[in-house]
């Protein structure tokens, strides 16, 4: 074949490739269309509730996505796709046969299609879910730093790597988290990361700020990005290469968003006229616009990068390296529907008038609403199902295997006859780094600048940070005493971050799945201040909703960290840790609890029904107590054990938690003499207790089981009209329902108010902590009064 031949046959192909896509992009902005009119005007409503969806998001991303799917993706890649796009990715995997019309028919109803991504609910294998706008993006760099570790592990094949994709909405750029997670990735040189920002300056409320317009450019490629924009589709720049182009192109340019908006919702004649009206005077521009009949105008004006298949297919194909790339691709908000650029189109539905209107332009026959490759000639459906097999391999499963690994069959608890929670797990973490036990090569820790003040400190010195390129530790290299011995290299355990708890949670939201996203599992482990949980609490759920695995140890907590006084006293986390789903909350007194949470954790991050847990430490010293067997364990891993058992009929428990025990087995010791059998039960989890109650009274009503929870069976001993005295650092809501077991009176004790700084004498005496709290409270009780 001549070269003129191979060029003439490349670029025949090239066009039926566009023509395809252009016709997947048509099928994609129907499919969409139609499930969320079916759902919200098809559908019976029981409720009288809108079921919502947004047509309008939908529509202007179906281009990118339909280059990006059926064409860019590669088997190894990744893709948060933006919220209220969910849609548009289940229209795909429709098209590709892997996503039933029941389902779609289902749309937001029970057990359907879900409204935005999701890994564990859809249907569909979804790699990150999406729906708080910003972290499913965040997500994706933090997943290409978690491939790069797997690599530089040896755990994962170079082969078998990817990108790591965003299709995120302009808003989304608002959130701070993109910012703080840029930032981050910077300083770990993340690649194989790209950012599709669907550009169609609408939020929900408005259209968005102009004086941003030119400055995200900017702050991505100070921050190592590769920015490419698409702001003109092929026909536009075509235009402007024409005699008077270059002033519609600088018209184009100068025309704020919301004036394009307004003239993309009103169409040709209203373009025309102000067009013509700023370019008075320029005979070739005015000419050039004379030569477009108001559809041609309008479609010429609405022809942006983001809604040309060949200037995506372009802009894809100029990021083949790894770079981290952001391609900012101009789009139309509701594009090609009846309020396209309509400033309120966020969550407008098409009446089923232009819903009917819509199908007939697009040639699809009533009653044939579902059918895949409805519309289509027979020659396009062809091209059309070819390219449908062309992209099969990179829209598979998500879900890989990866092999359980395995504990060893117990963690040894930490020596030391005075130790606090925290740093017993800093020495069970030691030990076990220590110990060459396979399961130490599988933990990453992780924390956002308290590395040493949770002491994780000395895990890292065993296992190193992690850096792709070799870190020295300087102030060793100049022999300088230092307890933390750092240098950073390929092997290292240890991801460093900056204060930003945000990253931590999505950082162990990233590592959590990679089992299920690259088929190597590893056992996260971060650290913060209890506190400061508040700071990422948005992306901690974000990380348990889509069922990431990981052990988080929040320490110091609670008015126990004594003069650090109120600013770093966590009061209200119990509560965060009892409602999260997905995780949960201990709250261990000795460092042999600790050691046996820990390696139930790291079970229970495996098991395909577990989750994640929430150790709630502290740093307050305290006396380790004499163990007769091994009796009280597996009490402790159902949420709580009595440290003094009651005898039948006592009228009197006390009931305490964590770093609160020396003051409850003080009390005990006060009151043991006057009250017959006294109980004191330690608590390690309010919420294992709490959520095994509440599964118990549900499962009497689903299949019929009598089988009392934990705590039913620990409070039975109990007279009917005993009383219970909790005592928690923390809100004392936490354990304050135990009354509601069995309907005893409760004397609840716990901070639900700032503190102060202090000792910890004062403080427990000033916010009825200590054990004179406990004695009072349960006089109180046994008097009656
Ligand atoms: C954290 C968070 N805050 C608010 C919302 C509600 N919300 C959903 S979409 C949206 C605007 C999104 O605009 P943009 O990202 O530009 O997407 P578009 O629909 O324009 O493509 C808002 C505020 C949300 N989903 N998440
Ligand atoms: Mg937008």
């Amino acid at each position: 074949m001549s070269q003129t031949t191979v060029k003439a046959a490349a670029s025949a192909d090239r066009a039926d490739l566009v023509t395809t896509l252009e016709a997947i992009e048509l099928r994609l902005r129907w499919l969409s269309s139609w499930t969320i009119h079916n759902a919200n005007h098809l559908r019976e409503s029981r409720d009288g509730l809108k079921v919502g969806g947004h047509q309008a998001s939908c529509a202007s991303i179906t281009t990118i996505m339909a280059v990006l799917y059926f064409h860019a993706l590669r088997a190894a890649d990744k893709v948060a796709v933006k919220p209220h796009a969910g849609p548009v990715l289940h229209a795909i995997h429709y098209l590709m046969g892997q996503q039933s019309r029941a389902q779609l028919e289902a749309f937001r109803a029970l057990g359907g299609a879900q409204s935005y991504p999701s890994r564990t609910k859809d249907s569909i294998p979804v790699d990150f879910s999406t729906g708080s706008v910003g972290l499913g993006v965040a997500m994706t760099a933090f997943a290409s730093l978690v491939q790069d570790y797997l690599v530089a592990h040896g755990q994962l094949a170079q082969s078998k790597t990817g990108r790591m994709i965003a299709l995120m909405g302009d808003a989304e750029l608002d959130e701070g988290n993109i910012y703080e997670c840029l930032i981050e990735g910077y300083k770990h040189d993340i690649r194989n990361c790209w950012w599709i920002v669907d550009y169609n300056r609408q939020s929900l409320d408005s259209t968005t700020a102009d004086r941003m317009f030119r400055r995200f450019d900017d702050i991505f490629e100070t921050c190592g990005w590769r920015v490419i924009t698409l702001k003109h589709g092929k026909m536009q720049r075509a235009a402007f290469s024409r005699a008077g182009g270059p002033a519609i192109e600088r018209w184009i340019d100068d025309c704020p968003n919301a004036e394009y908006a307004a003239l993309t919702y009103q169409g040709g004649a209203a373009w025309r006229a102000r067009m013509t009206a700023d370019l008075a005077g320029d005979k070739a521009a005015l000419a050039l616009i004379a030569s477009f009949d108001d559809e041609a105008l309008s479609a010429l004006m609405l022809n942006l990068g983001g809604h040309c298949v060949e200037t995506l297919l372009d802009a894809f194909e100029a990021a083949a390296d790894e770079r981290p790339t952001m391609f900012i691709a101009y789009t139309v908000k509701g594009y090609g529907l009846p309020f396209q650029g309509h400033k309120d189109n966020h969550a407008g539905l098409m009446n089923p008038t232009q819903m009917a209107d819509l199908r007939a332009s697009l040639g699809i026959a009533e009653g044939t609403e579902w059918e895949p490759l409805g519309g289509l000639g027979s020659n396009v459906a062809a091209k059309v199902s070819a390219a449908i097999e062309r992209a099969r391999p990179a829209l598979g499963s998500s879900a890989r295997l990866s092999p359980a690994i395995a504990l060893p069959a117990m963690l040894p608890a930490p020596d030391g006859a005075v130790q606090s929670t925290q740093a017993a797990f800093g020495r069970v973490l030691l030990d076990l780094a220590k110990s060459g036990h396979p399961l130490a090569d599988r933990i990453v820790t992780t924390s956002p600048d308290v590395t040493v003040s949770t002491n994780l400190g000395a895990f890292v010195n065993q296992r190193g940070l992690f850096r792709r390129q070799e870190l020295k530790d300087i102030f060793a290299g100049y022999k300088i005493p230092s307890p933390q011995k750092w240098a950073g290299h390929e092997a290292g355990q240890h991801i460093e971050l900056g204060i930003a708890e945000n990253n931590l949670f999505l950082m162990l939201a990233a590592l959590g799945l990679a089992g299920p996203l690259f088929g190597s599992r590893l056992l996260p482990v971060g650290t913060v201040y209890d506190p400061f949980i508040a700071r990422g609490l948005d992306a901690l759920n974000y990380a348990c909703y889509q069922d990431a695995r990981f052990l988080l140890v929040a320490t110091p907590s609670g008015l126990t960290l004594g003069p650090e006084g109120g600013a770093h006293q966590s009061i209200n986390s119990p509560l965060i840790g009892i409602g999260q789903p997905g995780l949960t909350y201990f709250e261990p007194a000795y460092a042999d609890e600790v050691a046996l949470l820990m390696h139930w954790a790291f079970g229970h991050l495996q098991a395909a029904d577990g989750g994640s847990a929430y150790l709630r430490l502290s740093t307050r010293a305290i006396d380790q107590i004499a163990r007769a067997d091994d009796g009280w364990q597996a009490d402790a891993l159902r949420g709580g054990y009595w440290l003094r058992q009651p005898t039948n009929g006592t009228r009197l428990a006390l009931v305490a938690i964590g770093a609160m025990m020396p003051e409850a087995l003080a009390a005990w010791e006060a009151l043991a003499g006057d009250v017959p059998g006294l109980g004191l039960l330690a608590v390690t989890s309010p919420d294992l207790l709490h959520r095994d109650w509440s599964a118990a009274q549900a499962r009497r009503w689903t299949d019929g089981s009598r089988a009392p929870s934990h705590i039913e069976t620990l409070l039975g001993p109990l007279a009917a009209d005993a009383g219970l005295v909790t005592v928690i650092d923390g809100s004392p809501a936490a354990l304050s329902w135990l009354g509601g077991v069995r309907g005893h009176r409760v004397a609840p004790l716990g901070t639900d108010r700032f503190g102060q700084t202090g000792d910890l004498p004062d403080l427990y005496r000033t916010y009825r902590l200590g054990s004179e709290a406990i004695v009072d409270g349960a006089a109180e009780i046994i008097l009656g009064v």
